[in-house]
């Protein structure tokens, strides 16, 4: 209860962060994006969304959270669009009752309009789990979603139960690939059998594939070698504030 009421209150005063991990293409050897993870600045401790996440979807109060963090997307885009001409977009991990929410393309429609940007430069993801346990009542804003231009990925790829035949009607732009199967790749052939078979699926059906969670240089190169080159993780780098991924790029891309 006492975590509760400080949530409440650590949103309007400014104690909510979002940090950026970078999505890179490694044949490309450049960035083509960064997702945008959340962190409880609570005095000297960062708390990790895994300690307030469940407490916010509770309590309801992931709603405004989700809905600052799409706005606060919008301006970091902003941002770096100036600074060094950014022009991929930032995903937001968003739970499935924001999708269900019916205004949430205006939400975002005035999000983007507020700093400039273009509707692209917001990509949502949500997982596997939770867009197939709402499907029907997500779909509407899938729809909408994409006929102004903002993608959508799945997040956890691999880990739920995807209607295979669904997944063809739905209007979605790339799936991630969840970091189990990429930890093990190499290890068990498990892992590299799903990998190969969600990297044939995505070909098939015109969707980017991108793998998550990529630590080690050798799950880099098997992940390449079976197709994939779009990934994620802390071979590159790990979430940064802002300023620090700034350095990041400026050092290496
Ligand atoms: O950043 P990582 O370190 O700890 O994130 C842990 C979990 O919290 C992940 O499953 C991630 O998707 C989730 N998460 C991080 N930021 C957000 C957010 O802004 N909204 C939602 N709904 N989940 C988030
Ligand atoms: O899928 P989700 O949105 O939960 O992914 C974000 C989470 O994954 C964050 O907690 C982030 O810190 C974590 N993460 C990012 N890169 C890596 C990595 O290479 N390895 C591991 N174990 N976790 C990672
Ligand atoms: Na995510
Ligand atoms: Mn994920």
């Amino acid at each position: 209860l006492e975590l509760e009421s400080a949530l409440h209150k650590a949103l309007e005063r400014n104690e909510i962060v979002l940090h950026y991990q970078p999505k890179i293409d490694v044949r490309a050897a450049r960035m083509v994006g960064a997702e945008a993870l959340m962190r409880w600045q609570r005095g000297n401790v960062l708390v990790p969304p895994a300690d307030f996440i469940p407490l916010a979807e509770e309590t309801g109060l992931i709603v405004p959270m989700s809905e600052w963090a799409l706005k606060e997307a919008a301006r970091q885009a902003k941002l770096w669009q100036l600074q060094f001409g950014f022009s991929d977009s930032i995903a937001v991990n968003l739970p499935s009752r924001l999708f269900e929410r019916t205004d949430l393309v205006e939400h975002i429609h005035q999000c983007v309009s507020a700093y400039g940007v273009p509707h692209r430069s917001i990509q949502l993801e949500i997982t596997e789990n939770n867009l197939m346990k709402d499907l029907q009542n997500v779909i509407p804003s899938l729809h909408r979603l994409n006929e102004v231009g903002v993608e959508i990925s799945i997040d956890d790829f691999g880990t739920g139960y995807s209607s295979l035949a669904y997944l063809t009607t739905l209007p979605i732009s790339e799936v991630k690939i969840d970091r189990t199967f990429v930890r093990d790749l190499g290890i068990t052939p498990q892992s590299s059998a799903v990998v190969t078979a969600i990297i044939a699926l995505a070909r098939a059906l015109g969707l980017r594939v991108i793998a998550e969670g990529v630590e080690t240089l050798r799950q880099m190169e098997v992940l390449h070698r079976l197709g994939c080159s779009l990934m994620q993780g802390f071979l590159f780098s790990k979430p940064l504030p802002p300023d620090e991924l700034e350095r990041w790029i400026a050092q290496t891309v």
